[in-house]
């Protein structure tokens, strides 16, 4: 006869417990423990930054509650053919501790935070919060490799150039803000999913000004989009050593992921942004990874915060087959 079950020892695990962290990986209490770890998972729950509808500093509670069952100790893929937490040592750090208000605190304490795992050399996976919170991972990633260190896949609806100096909310100046600081080479970014009313002409013109590279979903649509996620992983592959993967997930069509602050529709669909994610994070070293723009006050059954959920394991699940030397094996009958 087996031991008697303790009555509350299994709440950790069970659906409701206490301490949810991603897929329930160890929580790291002390950088010792993050420099021990392979990747170490991080919130960022800040919204204040964005032009329409705020909510994502519930984003990441929300994406690591965004799964059906809480198993402890093992997600292995059927379509991946690996089980990303027996490769890697995974480790939640919890969420930047930000100060409601004040996004420059927020952004100086992420830097702090990325600019450590970078230093020994964990990977870097946070979760948003909205998207300015690029501006501190490039402040970073420039701090750790140089300008010239590291390239940028970005999937997004969005290109977010906008122009700081006219007044454009943070979450939208990324990638502007970056260059213009020179923090970012802006040859070394190839953009994936635009669509709709922004970037205007003139933005348009900027970006191509700095040699940057984008696919819209037109193009998407008429390419294929295996296609143009290939080119992406060879024009970043050319340009760098590592890559930095940013996944807006309004990315998606708003079927897909209706909770976000700017949704946009005609966009991808969660398993071809799947797929694309893992594309890349098995045939390039990514130094750094991000999930932004989940915003659960306008999600619907969780629809968005799986998709979060779900990018992210499957970045996991790629980088787990480059650093096995593995390629993704299918169950098949
Ligand atoms: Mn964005």
């Amino acid at each position: 006869m087996s031991a008697p079950r303790d009555p509350v020892q299994g709440s950790y695990g069970a659906y409701f417990g206490i301490l949810r962290t991603y897929c329930g990986v160890a929580p790291a209490t002390s950088r010792d423990e993050v420099a021990a770890a392979d990747v170490v998972v991080l919130g960022a729950p800040f919204d204040e930054a964005v032009s329409y509808r705020p909510g994502t500093r519930f984003g990441p509670q929300a994406v690591r509650e965004g799964e059906d069952v809480n198993a402890m100790g093992e997600r292995p893929s059927l379509h991946a053919g690996i089980d990303p937490l027996a490769e890697l040592r995974i480790v939640d750090w919890g969420d930047i501790d930000v100060q409601a208000g004040n996004i420059p605190l927020a952004h100086d304490l992420l830097a702090e935070a990325v600019g450590f795992a970078l230093e020994v050399g964990t990977l870097p996976i946070v979760i948003g919060g909205d998207h300015s919170l690029s501006h501190a991972m490039l402040r970073a990633l420039h701090g750790a490799y140089g300008s010239d260190g590291y390239s940028v896949i970005h999937f997004d609806t969005h290109a977010d150039t906008g122009d700081p100096a006219t007044g454009e909310p943070p979450h939208g100046t990324p990638f502007r803000a970056a260059i213009e600081r020179g923090e970012l080479d802006g040859s070394r970014i190839f953009q994936i999913g635009l669509r709709g009313t922004w970037p205007t002409p003139p933005e348009f013109d900027w970006m191509r000004a700095q040699g940057m590279r984008w696919a819209t979903m037109d193009e998407i649509e008429d390419r294929g989009l295996p296609a143009v996620v290939a080119e992406a992983i060879a024009f970043a592959a050319e340009r760098a050593p590592r890559t930095y993967l940013t996944v807006d997930i309004d990315v998606l069509d708003p079927a897909y992921a209706p909770g976000t602050g700017t949704p946009e529709p005609g966009g991808l669909t969660t398993r071809e942004l799947k797929r694309a994610v893992l594309a890349v994070a098995s045939s390039l070293d990514l130094c750094a990874m991000d999930l932004v723009e989940v915003s659960p006050p306008y999600d619907h059954a969780a629809i968005t915060a799986m998709a979060g959920h779900r990018v992210i394991l499957d970045c996991l699940n790629g980088v787990a087959l480059r650093r096995t030397g593995r390629t993704a094996q299918r169950q098949m009958p």
